[in-house]
Parts: C-alpha cells; sequence; structure tokens
C-alpha cells in the first residue's frame, strides 16, 4: 500500500462509494453516499466547535471583478485560478463575475459595512462552501481539486493585534480538537514568508504525513494584519474616539481532511474510520441458514434497537449474499465493529464483535451490558487508530546537522527537522539543493548553526516532500 499510494487511494475513493471522479470536467467529482455521510460527520464536529463562539453564515458565490482586484497582492496570488463568469445568457455582463476562490474579497466589503464601532468587534464568522480554484498542479481527487467542495472558511475581526494573535491560538486549539477527534496527527508550522498565504501577515499550517511520506496541508490559520482592512476599508470607532482598521483573520479547511483520514488510517484490506465519522459504527452481520432465519433475524433486529438506543450508528446488513462476501465489504468500508451473529451464537446468547483497527475477535453476551461493551470497545478502538498514527508520525520524523542527507532521508518517506537561521535566501537555497519544500518553522532555538550557512541557528523547520 504504501509503494503504490496514489493508485491505493484512487482505487479505494471508487471501491468505497466515496466519490466518482469520472464526472466529466477534471478536478471535478461526484460525492457518493458512503462518502458523503463521511464527510457530514466530520463537518458537524467542526461545526460544533466553531459554533462555541463563531456564527455560520452563507455569502454568495460569485465575487465582483472590481472587488476581487481590489487587494493587489491577494489577487497576484490567486489571478491564474480564477473561474470567471462573463455572461449572463446572451449577454455579455458589464462586470465580469468571479468564481470565489476563497471568500475574503465577498465578504470583507461586507464587514466595512457592518463594522461601526469597538461594540461590534470581534466580529467571528464562517461558512462552508464550496469554492473553485483552477489547479495548474496535478489534480488530485480530495487533495487538489477544482471544485472544492467542502470548503471552511472562518473569517474574523479584531479591535487589536494582539486579539487577531490570540485568535490564531484559538484557531490551533480548534483545529487540535478536530483533528484529534478524526484520529489524525499533525505537524503545525509557521509557513516561510515566501509561502505564506497571498495578503497574510503571517500563516500557520496543519500539515499531514501521508502513508508515501508525502506532506498534505490540511488546514491554514491566517493573520491578515490590516491588510484587507486598508483595502475595504474597515474601520471602527475606538473607545478613544479615534477610527481605526480592524485586525483581521482566517482560517480554512476543506476536502483535504476526508482525504487525510482515509488515506492515515487505510490499510490493504480497506478504510479504517474512526468511530466519530464512520457512517455505521457498528455492522451486524447475521449468518442465516435455512433453520432458525427468522430467530436470528429477530435477535439483530433487537440488537440494532438496544444499540441505537444508546445513541449510536448501527447497519444490520440482511443482504441476501454470502457473509463472507459481507465481511469483505464492512472491512473495505471500514466500519469500526462488526457483530456477527448465528444460530449457534444465538443458542449461547452470545455475538462476536471484531475490531476493524486490530482485527481482535471478542465474544461478547447479549446481556443488558452490551451497548456499554460496545462502546468501550468503540473506544479503544478509537484510541488505538489514534496511537497507531501518532507512532507513524512520531516514526517518520527525522533531524539532521546534514543538508546531503536530506534527500536519501526525504526519499525515504521522512520528513526532515534541521536548523535553519531564518534567513529567506537560505531557505530558499535549502529548497533548491535539495528539491523539497520547506514547511516552516516549528520553534525557536538558541543553540547550533544553520544547516545550510555558518548563522546561528534560530529555528528548528520541517522540510518535505509535499502533494
Ligand atoms: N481563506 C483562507 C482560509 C484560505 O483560502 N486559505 S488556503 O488557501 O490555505 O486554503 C485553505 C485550505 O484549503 C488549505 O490549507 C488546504 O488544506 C485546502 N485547499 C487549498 N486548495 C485546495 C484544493 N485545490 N483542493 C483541496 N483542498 C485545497
Ligand atoms: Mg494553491
Amino acid at each position: 500500500m504504501v509503494e503504490n499510494f496514489d493508485e491505493w487511494f484512487h482505487d479505494i475513493l471508487e471501491n468505497a462509494n466515496i466519490t466518482d471522479s469520472r464526472y466529466p470536467i477534471k478536478g471535478m467529482a461526484v460525492w457518493m453516499p458512503y462518502g458523503f455521510q463521511i464527510r457530514k460527520h466530520s463537518m458537524n464536529i467542526i461545526k460544533k466547535l466553531l459554533d462555541k463562539d463563531h456564527d455560520e453564515v452563507l455569502f454568495p458565490m460569485l465575487v465582483p471583478e472590481t472587488e476581487l482586484a481590489k487587494e493587489g497582492i491577494h489577487v497576484k496570488g490567486f489571478e491564474d485560478e480564477v473561474y470567471w463568469v462573463t455572461k449572463g445568457g446572451q449577454t455579455e455582463l458589464n462586470e465580469h463575475l468571479a468564481l470565489r476562490p476563497t471568500s475574503e474579497t465577498a465578504i470583507y466589503p461586507m464587514y466595512a459595512l457592518w463594522i461601526r464601532t469597538h461594540i461590534d468587534l470581534p466580529i467571528k464568522y464562517y461558512q462552508i462552501v464550496n469554492t473553485f480554484r483552477y489547479e495548474t498542479k496535478h489534480t488530485r481527487p480530495l487533495i487538489r481539486v477544482r471544485e472544492i467542495t467542502t470548503f471552511k472558511e472562518a473569517h474574523t475581526a479584531h479591535a487589536t493585534r494582539e486579539e487577531s494573535d490570540e485568535q490564531i491560538q484559538d484557531f490551533i486549539e480548534i483545529y487540535k480538537e478536530f483533528f484529534d477527534d478524526l484520529d489524525i496527527p499533525y505537524l503545525i508550522s509557521k509557513r516561510p514568508e515566501w509561502d505564506k498565504f497571498p495578503g497574510a501577515d503571517y500563516t500557520m499550517a496543519f500539515d499531514v504525513i501521508m502513508p508515501n511520506g508525502k506532506t498534505l496541508q490540511v488546514g491554514t490559520i491566517h493573520n491578515l494584519g490590516q491588510t484587507f482592512a486598508k483595502t475595504f476599508d474597515i474601520t471602527f470607532e475606538d473607545k478613544d474616539g479615534e477610527h481605526k482598521y480592524v485586525y483581521q483573520t482566517c482560517a480554512g479547511v476543506s476536502d483535504r481532511v476526508i482525504a487525510s483520514i482515509i488515506g492515515i488510517h487505510g490499510d490493504e484490506k480497506g478504510l479504517r474510520l474512526p468511530p466519530k465519522v464512520s457512517p455505521n459504527q457498528v455492522t451486524i452481520i447475521p449468518i442465516l441458514f435455512k433453520k432458525g432465519k427468522e430467530e436470528v433475524l429477530a435477535k439483530c433486529s433487537e440488537i440494532k434497537a438496544q444499540l441505537e438506543d444508546a445513541g449510536l450508528r448501527v447497519n444490520l446488513d440482511d443482504r441476501d449474499i454470502r457473509p463472507g462476501k459481507k465481511f469483505n465489504d464492512w472491512e473495505l468500508r471500514g466500519t469500526p465493529l462488526k457483530l456477527e451473529l448465528g444460530p449457534r451464537d444465538l443458542e449461547n446468547n452470545i455475538t462476536i464483535a471484531m475490531r476493524r483497527d486490530d482485527g481482535e475477535k471478542i465474544e461478547l453476551p447479549l446481556d443488558e451490558n452490551l451497548a456499554a461493551n460496545v462502546l468501550e470497545l468503540l473506544d479503544k478502538s478509537d484510541e488505538n487508530l489514534s496511537k497507531m498514527a501518532w507512532n507513524f508520525q512520531d516514526e517518520h520524523v527525522k533531524f539532521t546537522e546534514n543538508i546531503e542527507e536530506i534527500p536519501e532521508l526525504v526519499e525515504a518517506g521522512y520528513v526532515v527537522k534541521f536548523n535553519w537561521c531564518g534567513d529567506e535566501s537560505i531557505g530558499k537555497e535549502i529548497e533548491e539543493k535539495t528539491g523539497y519544500d520547506i514547511l516552516g518553522i516549528q520553534e525557536e532555538i538558541s543553540e547550533g548553526k544553520c544547516i545550510a550557512s555558518d548563522n546561528d541557528a534560530k529555528y528548528l523547520a520541517l522540510i518535505a516532500k509535499t502533494y
């Protein structure tokens, strides 16, 4: 799987009913029912986390050209990726309309109208929408799409720089909780100057290591400073009566979150879904013979009801096919826990539970403790998925003091940690010499030398092969 990860990933999307990429536009795909459910449960988690102190809104998808063009650096970053609406019916539009590649230029002109005084601040809105980017790099389902169907973008405005910096920390905590719920480990870094979001003061990023060693940026958090505030004239009257520009931040995750769930937890048999996002947390598989068929099915329905009462998502697979085929199907689809029940089990008043994460089989009595036992197994499986994934990440980050070693380490599947002085020219030299991207800096250090110059090291930085 590791060797052929891209192929494995492509196949699983189709075989597990996640997406169908045969839609006749490059970089766009259909969400299939099973995939849609994983997406829905994942989005419910991030919504719940944000709803604590953000408000959900919904902006139009089209952005007037004049607004998009206003912020010079921002538009330069996106101009090659924008899809344009130029006609309404037969009529050439006076003003061309962009399909949002992201929504700063849709949202901030409205912030300028809404924000009047310090009482209106902070403002913390988010939306989950589709955005469009005419990506020129190789497109891949969920990973690099041209219609990002699941773009969660949050946009905040604050009275002071300190508050905007605190907001960045809040987003980091929210994303940590989010990825923890998905059992997904992450590397957090501050992007280098030359790789920050167009228009941002600084960008913090969450990267994951996929099984082939390539990193995937799964979330970004940007401190926008006052750049957009000045462009879109977003001002407020402060307590001292002075008119000031707001400080802004924004943060986004996308379909890549689903790609990371699939890629990081999957194995040669298929998906292994974390219980919190699995469409079915438990799948009951009856083993049916002519004799006693009705009794077994009746018991399976009873178990289903019992587990649903405990708040679980349960599926009873009563399709008229071989049990072995059902086992394979649900292994492929990654149900965390399967319960098997045949006539003999019924006689013994037990069911055989099988964990997808480690394949362990456990006999469970069919009594009033069944739901509690099942919940415990799901918790264990959740913890184990997380543990295995964090172990993988820990084992795939390596420190070196020798720049010559970077290519062999990266090609062997590692993200490499190194000392860096922080100079842009040296950073670019490191990227050029090794052929990989600096993800960013992780922490400040006060000892050691830069890996590529005589300067003192200032940061621990990460470099990797990226998607
Ligand atoms: N407005 C800010 C939040 C923004 O647009 N940031 S961003 O450009 O970094 O995008 C947010 C996240 O969307 C990225 O961190 C990345 O995980 C994801 N993303 C970006 N382009 C994508 C693409 N073409 N396909 C899938 N995901 C993408
Ligand atoms: Mg891009």
